[in-house]
């Protein structure tokens, strides 16, 4: 049976120890994993020369946000065996990934955003060129510390990590889908084009976050095969979701400018089907990468935890 979910706040009695499965405290897991995460971002950088470079980089990195994609590594690092910090290096270098492509993304010539993670973007702080140039050393930072800031993880295993943080981060990931969604502005696109664009722009960090995690500690063709799967519905998810806040949340809850989508004329789901077909989607997709992780329940508790957080988030 898998274990149960439940928070901090809950009150209800324990009932005996021989017959309760041990509750699984969510709330309790993500913060230690989100302290545990920032602790490590922090020492990941250091103010060196030159410092305004580093500074733009520690701006942008150390400006908060859920960090679910390190926390996401670090679950799946744990559910194939993993343990200590070994796979700490490689969490790091995927908030890195994210947070450059955040930089970019807000970039003039991109989405032109004021505002991300509650603070001014990287650009309006530090100026474009330097936005450019620290979400460019961040990316770099990123296989720095896989291949060169990684210790006890033998070469194998890293140059397996080196290799899905590429596809994750260039054509074949972040960029095409970048590309395919700055080519689809103003224009109606289809749920095929669209599903392409979220599974390249979003899905395929996420789903390096679960494989990382995995190849790290070393897990075998079937578990990798059923992360593959989870991380398929937990990426399509999110993004299902986050087209869903831009219309319903606040900016001051989001941290970036709401309402986005719709100004820069992008189709979205909640656009070709509406807000609640959006959400019916996103719950079968969850469900969905859940049950990929059937065979592993005992073991599975934060991550089928994470999935169910995915669509139930607020920012
Ligand atoms: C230059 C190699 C290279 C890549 C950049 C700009 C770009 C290519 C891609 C854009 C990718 C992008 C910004 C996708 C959106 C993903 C997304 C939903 C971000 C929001 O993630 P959250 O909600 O944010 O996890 P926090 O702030 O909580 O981390």
């Amino acid at each position: 049976m898998a274990a149960a979910v439940s928070t901090s706040q809950d009150t209800a009695e324990p009932a005996p120890a021989a017959v309760a499965p041990r509750a699984f405290d969510f709330a309790a897991y993500l913060e230690a994993a989100r302290l545990r995460v920032e602790a490590a971002l922090d020492a990941s950088l250091a103010l060196e020369r030159p410092e305004s470079l580093w500074e733009a980089m520690r701006y942008s990195l150390l400006a908060g946000g859920k960090r679910l994609r390190p926390i996401l590594c670090l679950a799946a690092f744990e559910l194939a065996g993993g343990e200590g910090d070994l796979a700490l290096p490689t969490a790091v270098a995927l908030e890195m990934i994210h947070t450059m492509s955040l930089i970019h993304d807000d970039l003039p010539a991109m989405d032109n955003d004021d505002l991300r993670r509650g603070r001014p973007t990287n650009h309006k702080m530090f100026g474009e060129a330097n936005a450019i140039l620290a979400g460019d050393a961040l990316l770099t930072r990123a296989f720095e510390m896989v291949a060169l800031r990684s210790p006890g993880v033998s070469a194998e295993r890293l140059l397996q990590v080196v290799g899905e943080l590429s596809l994750a981060s260039g054509a074949p990931g972040l960029v095409g889908g970048q590309v395919v969604d700055l080519e689809s502005e103003g224009k109606s696109v289809d749920l095929q084009t669209l599903e392409y664009i979220h599974l390249h722009k979003t899905g395929a960090l996420l789903r390096a976050c679960v494989i990382s995690g995995a190849l790290v500690a070393g897990a075998d063709a079937t578990l990798q095969a059923a992360l593959h799967t989870y991380a398929r519905g937990i990426g399509l998810a999110f993004q299902i979701i986050d087209d869903i806040l831009d219309v319903t949340a606040s900016s001051d809850v989001l941290g970036k400018t709401a309402g986005k989508d719709l100004t820069a004329d992008k189709t979205t789901y909640p656009k070709l089907l509406g807000l609640e077909e959006s959400r019916r989607r996103a719950d079968g997709l969850v469900a969905e990468a859940k049950e990929a992780l059937e065979p592993w329940r005992d073991r599975a508790a934060p991550l089928l935890a994470l999935a169910d957080y995915i669509t139930s988030r607020d920012r």
